[in-house]
């Protein structure tokens, strides 16, 4: 039976005291142990910064690759091993900066994996600078005059790309996240999952009470429909007071392997292929 202490891992862990990162960890864990899956069916990938460290902590199959290219690892392995449940755990420089060529292409195809964008609005692991996210005017030791570009939407750019499952989480409200995430594996099609990830050492604005005053949920009333794409558009600008949490939108739409006829009996790595066929496929070039 699979429980917390499967997907536990022994490596030492360097995250600041009181960082997010604990509270989306301990999401992960939650989610997946009542998901029932066992370590062998998940594969974690990341690529680099303080969020992309969260496969040292889980006892299953991680890659850990580089900066903002944690998305084509993804695409290459959900392409071997299409069975596998992949979720990637993405800092919000990583993904949305360095990789954000990546993210586009990831929701174009449809990929059928699960994106954690632990979104912290600064670059923790290279001491605090203002990531892509970061919000006009803010403060850091690096723009001290303050930000001057508009901040990155994420959820607004994935839905109207066309993404099948667009939510947000907060790092400070494990069960809620536990719950996206469960949503998010069990959407078939990508899943983005954006989380308010408190880092308590660089950005001293977007704290845990900074972000418990406003965050509410979106899904709690049953006003807001999920399968509205205006309405998903609309939640996504919302920002400032209040700030929405939960499933903005859901659409099922055909994945990306699903597409591929090579991959409907089974996985590319359980296919038997002839060395023979293949020097004489090498040989006629
Ligand atoms: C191509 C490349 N550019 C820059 C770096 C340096 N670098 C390492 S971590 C990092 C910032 C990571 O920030 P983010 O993705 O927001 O994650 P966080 O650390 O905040 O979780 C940078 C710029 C790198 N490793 N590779
Ligand atoms: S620097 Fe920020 S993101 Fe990195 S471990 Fe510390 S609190 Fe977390």
């Amino acid at each position: 039976m699979v429980s917390i202490k499967t997907y536990e891992s022994d490596y030492e862990n360097q995250w600041c005291p009181g960082c997010g990162n604990f509270g989306i960890l301990s999401a992960i864990k939650d989610a997946l142990v009542k998901l029932d899956l066992t370590p062998d069916k998940v594969l974690i990938i990341s690529g680099i910064g303080q969020a992309a460290k969260t496969p040292h902590f889980l006892k299953c199959n991680t890659f850990h690759g580089l900066h903002g290219r944690a998305l084509p690892v993804a695409t290459g392995a959900k392409m071997a091993n299409h069975r596998l449940n992949i979720l990637v755990n993405s800092g919000d420089g990583d993904c949305y900066g360095e990789g954000g060529n990546h993210f586009m292409h990831a929701i174009r195809r449809n990929l059928d994996i699960t994106l954690l964008a632990h979104n912290n609005k600064v670059y923790g692991l290279t001491k605090g600078q203002a990531s892509p996210t970061a919000d006009l005017g803010m403060v850091t030791k690096q723009q001290q005059a303050g930000v001057t570009s508009e901040s990155f939407n994420p959820l607004a750019v994935a839905i109207s790309l066309g993404a099948g499952f667009v939510a947000r989480g907060f790092a400070g409200n494990t069960e809620h996240l536990s719950n996206l995430i469960q949503a998010g594996f069990r959407h078939k099609g990508f899943s983005l999952i954006d989380i308010l990830q408190p880092c308590v050492s660089f950005n001293s604005v977007n704290t845990y009470d900074w972000y418990k005053k406003r965050v509410y949920d979106l899904n709690a009333k049953a006003k807001h429909r999920t399968e509205d794409f205006t309405a998903a558009i609309t939640a996504a600008r919302v920002w400032g007071d209040k700030i929405p949490i939960g499933i903005f939108y859901r659409k099922e739409i055909p994945t990306f392997t699903d597409q591929i006829p090579a991959l409907k009996k089974r996985p590319l790595i359980a296919k038997v292929y002839s060395q023979k066929r293949l020097q004489a496929l090498l040989s006629e070039q």
